[in-house]
């Protein structure tokens, strides 16, 4: 498999663009190369929170990257200069990181209005989830494989959260926002 040297663009990035060894195929079909269909592009932003209640540090980076297995999709997470040994929650949402916080999560199977935060539908099969605990350093790497790739356009961004996720999808406040650049 070649490197894609051309995307190594800082350290973090880097260790994310190692495909899985062994790779995953959903259908069974047997292995099938997987291409990288898109990243996270930008800076994380991290939002102001008037009341001083944002833990993130202004100066946190993240880094994503989306890889089609086939059919299926792995997302990887990587974040730095977060609090040490903390939980959060992470998602891959709808809509671009300056449209309302980047509104609902992506869901693969798009839920009713009423049944939105539903276990039905909110869940780790139709949603991607990212949730992690930071190491002592202020760093994370967390990945999820979901059986589909996001429809084109569907999905626009990681929303970091501040809490781990409940059976509902919730996870608390919006804290910080990576773009992503997908199909
Ligand atoms: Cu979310």
């Amino acid at each position: 498999m070649k490197k894609a040297e051309s995307k190594l663009m800082y350290g973090l990035l880097a260790l994310l663009l190692v495909p899985a060894a062994g790779c995953f195929n959903a259908s069974g079909d047997g292995p099938s190369d997987p291409t990288m269909i898109g990243q996270g592009q930008g800076v994380l932003t991290v939002f102001n929170d008037v009341m001083g209640g944002n833990p993130i540090p202004m100066n946190a980076t993240a880094a994503a990257v989306a890889w089609d297995m086939g059919g299926s999709m792995r997302l990887t997470l990587a974040v730095a200069g977060f609090p040490a040994s903390r939980d959060f929650g992470a998602h891959l949402h709808k809509d671009p990181c300056d449209t309302g916080k980047a509104g609902g999560h992506y869901q693969h199977n798009v839920a009713p209005m009423e049944q939105v935060s539903t276990p039905a539908y909110a869940n780790t099969t139709n949603e991607a989830w990212l949730d992690f605990t930071t190491k002592a350093d202020g760093t994370a790497s967390v990945e999820t494989i979901q059986p589909w790739v996001p429809r084109a356009g569907g999905a626009k961004a990681i929303i970091i959260h501040a809490m781990r996720t409940d059976m509902n999808g919730k996870a608390g406040d919006k804290l910080a926002c990576l773009p992503m650049a997908l199909p």
